[in-house]
Order: C-alpha cells, then structure tokens, then sequence
C-alpha cells in the first residue's frame, strides 16, 4: 500500500464500516415486520436512523486569506486522478464565494447549484436557501467530460462591477475598503464583486460518495461579510485547515483571520485543527544543499507556529502544487518531497477514527435500546411457548373438571389483567396530557415571538452595541425557556419511572427500565451557541466595523441555528412521548396474546384428549420457528455491536 491512497482507504474503509452498519439496521427493520413486533412509531424511528446514517457527512473547511492555495490543496490532495486541476486556482482571488463539495445521493445527480449574491438583500441565512431550490441556480454536470466539469467551475469564480452604492447596499463594502479599492488615491465608480453568493457542487466522486464534504472558502475576509460561515459552517466542520504560504510568511491578515475566525472555532478543543505552511517549493534550490533548504522549511514552520502560538509539530509544510503534479505525473519523488502524503495522513489518522466512533455512539444510541426490547420480547415468547408445552403435557389423562377449573382460573387472570391495564392507559393519558407542556415550551411559534422581540428592541440600532444589548435578551429568554423545560422534563421523567416500577411490580417484570428525556445536550449546543456568538461580537471583526450589514446578517444566521435546535428538540420529545411506554405496551400484548393461547388450548382438549398430541405438535414446531427468530435478533445484536 502506497501512503497516497491512505486518506481515500481510510475513507472507503469507513463507507464500508457505514454500509454493513445499516445493512444491520435493514435486517432488524425486516425482522420486526416479519415477527409483527414493529409499530409506526419503530418504523418511522428506524427510517430517521437509517437516512441519518446514509446522508451522514464528513466536513473539511478550508480557511486561510486569498492565494495561499487553499483551491490548490483541495484539487491535489482528492481530485489529483482527473489529471487536471480541476477547481479554478490562480494568481490572486480566485475563489469568489464558499464552495461546498459533495455528493447529492437523494437526487443522485451531479450540478452546480449557486446561489446568487442578491440573496444577502433578503432576510434568510443560507441554510435556510438550502431548503428552497427556486432560489438557486442550476448546472447540470457531466462527469465524463472533465474539461467540460473544469469549465462548469468557472462560475464560481465569475464577478461583477456594480456601484459603491450598490456594493454598499449588500453589505460587500465598508468605508474601511475605500484604500483597499482606491487606484492613486482615487476611488472607482465601480467595483468587482462576487456573482454568487454560496456555491454547491454535486458530483459522484468516490471519497463525497462515501460523505466526505469538502468546504472551501474565500479569502479576503469573506469569513467576516458571511457571518454563517462562523457561527454554522466552520464549527459544524469535523476538521478546519488553516493555510499560510511560505513565499509570503505570515503576514498581519493571516494573523489576523488566525485570531478572529480560526483559533477561537476550536478555543475549547485543538481537534480537527490542521495547520499547513504551503508553497514550500518557493524554498527550494537547486543550489543548495538538501539539509540546509530542510532547515529553512524548518525555521520557517517554527516562526510561524511562535506567531500562532501553536506547537511546532502542528505546522505540516507542504507543496499543493508540486504535489498535484507529481499526483499528474507519477512522480514519486516529488510527490514525497511535496509532504502532501504527510498531510493526507494526518486527515486520515485525526479524523475519520474519531468520527466513526461519534456515529458509532450516536446509532447504538438510538438503535441500541429497541434491539435488547426485541430480544427480550422473543425471548418471553420463547419461555411461554416451553411453558405451554409443560402445562399442556400435565394436562394429558386430566378429567373434564380439573381443565374446566383451570379455564376458569384462567379467565379470571384474565380479568384482573384487564384491569391493570385500564389503570395504565389511564396513567398513559396522564403522561401524555403532561408532556404537551413539554412540548409547548419548545414550539417555534414562541421561539419566534422571542426572536420578534429581540428584533423590535435592536431595529434602528443594528449596531455591536444594539447587538450585545439583543443578545442579552435573546438568550436571557432562551435560557428561561430551558429551566422551565428542565422543571418539566424532571417531572415525566419521574412520572415515567413511578410508571415503570409500578409496572415492574404488578406484572413481574423487573428488567424493564424506561428511556429517560433529556434536554442536555440541546442546552450544551445551545450554551455554545451563545458562547461562539458572545465570541464573534467581541472579535474586532466586527467591532471595527460598526456595520449594520454585518450585524444583521449574524443575528440572522443566530435565529436560523436556534430555530433548528429548538425543531430537532421538539421532534426528539415528540418522539420520545410517542415511545416511552411502549416497552409496556408491547409487553401488555405479548401477555394478553399468552394467555389467549392457554384458554384456546384448554378449550381443545376439553373438547377431545386426542387433541393435546396435535397441539404438542403444534407449539414445538412454533417453538423451532421462535428459535430462529431468536438466533437472528442475537446475531443483528451482535452485529451492530461489532
Ligand atoms: N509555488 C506554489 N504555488 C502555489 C502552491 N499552491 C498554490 N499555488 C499558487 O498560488 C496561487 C493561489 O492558489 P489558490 O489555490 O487559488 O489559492 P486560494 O487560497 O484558494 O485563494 P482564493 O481562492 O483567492 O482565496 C495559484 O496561482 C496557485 O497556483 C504551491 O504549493 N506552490
Ligand atoms: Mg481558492
């Protein structure tokens, strides 16, 4: 195995891990219909989790400032086998808006979906334009053709001249750009900016295929004008690289986009952070010795980590271009001299274990405790059926009377089960009547009056200052919300456990123990929400510019993470309210179906003795097929365990 392939092996390798995990889910999927054990709810859950696995997507963001080679990094480290540079990368700006690369597996297709740079007027933050195609513009791709797809990507880079006014208008200048812009002192009428907005790129690529995303943004503070990219796309990304060049060193705006947008993304943990120093083949010289152009890449690593303040080891020196053409060329020693391999590595090693084992948590997590309801489930089955067997062969020779005793012990049983379970669906009424307030607390519709409220106190002044003063009140009442949903969430949960045990105790079933709700990790996202927020707002990005524009757009993008935390809470509750108890359910039915059976065999063998023999039979050979079930439910347990 060459290190080359390290990066897409590990990768396919955990495609695979992914496939055989959700063939797993389909056989247990299959099994419950075929053992009639799955209600609605399982199904509906079991689907959620499937689709998560399948459309589960791997993130790496490039951010560095303009034509470090960020564009370049990309094209050699996973398009190298199209032989081309694929992407646009060239002297200066290149890349004019964020570029998401991945593969669509709904609609199975590959395009370019751009989203046009207008869209910044409106009042909607892109992850909600991801949910409306109208707004987008489509081009279809075709992936034989790779100077047609190399062509095709010349749309992300496109710009136009619009007036100041205009930029103005879409918050893409500031008076802070009036130097930046200026030719001899003179400002133009008109300026270049981006055509598009955001950009989505979908092609069947075998590494995206496996859902890899791969982010690449712009330099030049595009990070700074898109708010989203800080408070959404960056610390969603599992693995952010930083990118400086070793023919400029680290220059004030790398320190600059360094201490504003990158290191406080992972100010809690250095995971997923990769620094790379790029374009060391500037450094290289055929006049010079080997050792010594070793030396100064080493030297130059050492000062940039200092700057940084990072370890050394954490600067991997690489050259992007020298590594694609290698990759073009198959020239090995090139390519080992590019480090690129070093690089792929260390995505390899850093990420992918660590994600497979944060999916891995998360389905046996959801998945976990239906599985070992199952196998519980066959397993009573299983022991009635032997059951039977022992009482119906104790009744063979037994005169009419002893089975018409038994039949009306039997139907007795009968009755005061029916009882218990008027009094549980009426204790399940109780618990549903409660978790509605559960559920109140987190409809949208409220969270949006607070949001309006917010709105109102900070229009007219879309200011940092304005911003800190909603802020306050936006997660002031957000964390009001969440004590009360504490308060309420402590109460079912012991409703459900008082339920439980109660349960236990009257049907003798001591190993059933309910699945508690939680709202703690939609208050931890939520805290960290606040606390990348609190950290944006203070960054000098945006106290230096006290642009309403900028402002606006964050607090709109804060609303869009919000409202799809308070959604996916919602969903989890209703979830949970609808499965809580059907543990118990299930369990009513499987007694009620039990003792069903024994009055049916006790009603046949009073009718004729001959009949206990057939009925032997009978429930021994529904006792192999049981037996099998149960061998199948073991053998899926143990597979999504392995
Ligand atoms: N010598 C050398 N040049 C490189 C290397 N990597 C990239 N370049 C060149 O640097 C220029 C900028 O590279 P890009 O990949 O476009 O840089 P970027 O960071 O994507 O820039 P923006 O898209 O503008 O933000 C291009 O001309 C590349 O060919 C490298 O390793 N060595
Ligand atoms: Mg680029």
């Amino acid at each position: 195995m060459t290190t080359s392939a390290r990066f897409s092996e590990q990768m396919q390798a955990y495609g695979r891990w992914k496939e055989n995990l959700s063939q797993g889910i389909d056989r247990y999927q299959q099994w419950l219909t075929h053992n009639e054990m799955a209600d609605s709810e399982d199904e509906m859950r079991i689907s959620e989790i499937l689709s998560s696995l399948r459309s589960e997507k791997l993130t790496i963001a490039f951010v560095a400032e303009f034509a470090r080679g960020k564009t370049e990094l990309i094209n050699a480290i996973f398009f190298s086998e199209f032989d081309r540079r694929l992407l646009p990368s060239e002297a200066g700006r290149t890349t004019m808006c964020p570029t998401e690369l991945l593969y669509d597996s709904e609609s199975n297709s590959s395009y370019i979906r751009l989203l046009p740079i207008e869209t910044r007027l409106q009042e909607k933050s892109i992850a909600d334009y991801k949910r409306d195609p109208i707004q987008w513009s489509s081009i279809a791709l075709d992936v034989e053709d790779s100077s047609g797809m190399e062509e095709a990507f010349k749309e992300i880079v496109k710009t136009k001249k619009v007036t100041i006014a205009e930029a103005r208008a879409l918050g893409l200048f500031q008076d802070e750009d009036i130097q930046f812009h200026s030719r001899d002192g003179v400002l133009p009428d008109t300026i270049d900016i981006p055509v598009w907005r955001h950009a989505i790129i979908s092609f069947p690529h075998p590494l995206l295929k496996q859902g890899l995303v791969i982010l690449d943004t712009p330099g030049l503070n595009a990070v700074g004008t898109e708010p989203e990219l800080t408070v959404n796309m960056l610390p969603n990304a599992q693995s952010v690289l930083f990118v400086m060049a070793a023919d400029t060193g680290v220059t004030k705006s790398d320190l600059d986009m360094w201490n504003l947008n990158v290191k406080p993304l992972r100010a809690n943990h250095q995971k997923g952070l990769i620094v790379v120093l790029n374009k060391i083949d500037s450094l290289w010289d055929d006049l010079k010795a080997e050792e010594n152009i070793r030396a100064t890449i080493d030297e130059q690593c050492h000062k940039a980590s200092e700057m940084l303040g990072i370890d050394r080891e954490n600067v991997i020196p690489v050259s992007a271009q020298k590594g694609l053409l290698a990759k073009i060329r198959h020239n090995q020693e090139t390519l080992d001299r590019s480090n690129i391999l070093t690089l792929e590595a260390i995505l390899a090693n850093d990420i992918i274990p660590n994600q497979q084992q944060l999916v891995n948590q998360h389905i046996k997590g959801a998945i976990g405790a239906m599985i070992r309801e199952s196998h519980a489930l066959i397993t009573s089955r299983l022991k009635a059926a032997k059951q039977q067997l022992v009482d119906l062969g104790g009744l063979s020779g037994k005169n009419r009377g002893v089975i018409e005793h038994l039949m009306k012990t039997t139907r007795e049983e009968q009755v005061a089960y029916h009882k218990s379970v008027e009094e549980f669906n009426a204790n399940k009424k109780l618990l549903s009547d409660q978790s509605k307030k559960l559920l109140a607390l987190l409809d949208l519709a409220k969270l949006d009056l607070l949001v309006g409220a917010t709105r109102e106190e900070m229009s007219g002044s879309w200011t940092t200052g304005g911003l800190k003063k909603g802020m306050k009140t936006f997660f002031g009442g957000i964390e009001e919300k969440f004590e009360e949903l504490q308060e309420y969430t402590e109460q079912l949960n012991r409703l459900v456990t008082t339920l439980y045990h109660k349960f236990n105790a009257e049907h003798d079933v001591p190993d059933l123990e309910p699945v508690l709700f939680t709202i703690d990790s939609y208050s931890a996202e939520m805290k960290k929400l606040s606390s990348d927020a609190d950290e944006f707002r203070n960054s000098p990005v945006t106290t230096m510019t006290e642009q309403s524009f900028v402002v606006k757009k964050f607090f709109i993008s804060l609303v869009s993470h919000a409202r799809n935390l308070f959604y996916k809470a919602h969903r989890d509750a209703e979830g949970w309210r609808k499965a809580v108890l059907s543990p118990l359910v299930k369990h009513i039915t499987e007694r009620k179906t039990e003792m069903d059976q024994r009055l049916e065999n006790l009603r046949k063998v009073s009718e004729s003795q001959e009949t206990i023999e057939e009925r032997i039979n009978e429930i021994k050979s529904e006792a192999q097929l049981l037996k099998r079930e149960y061998d199948e439910i073991t053998a899926i347990f143990k597979l999504i365990h392995s």
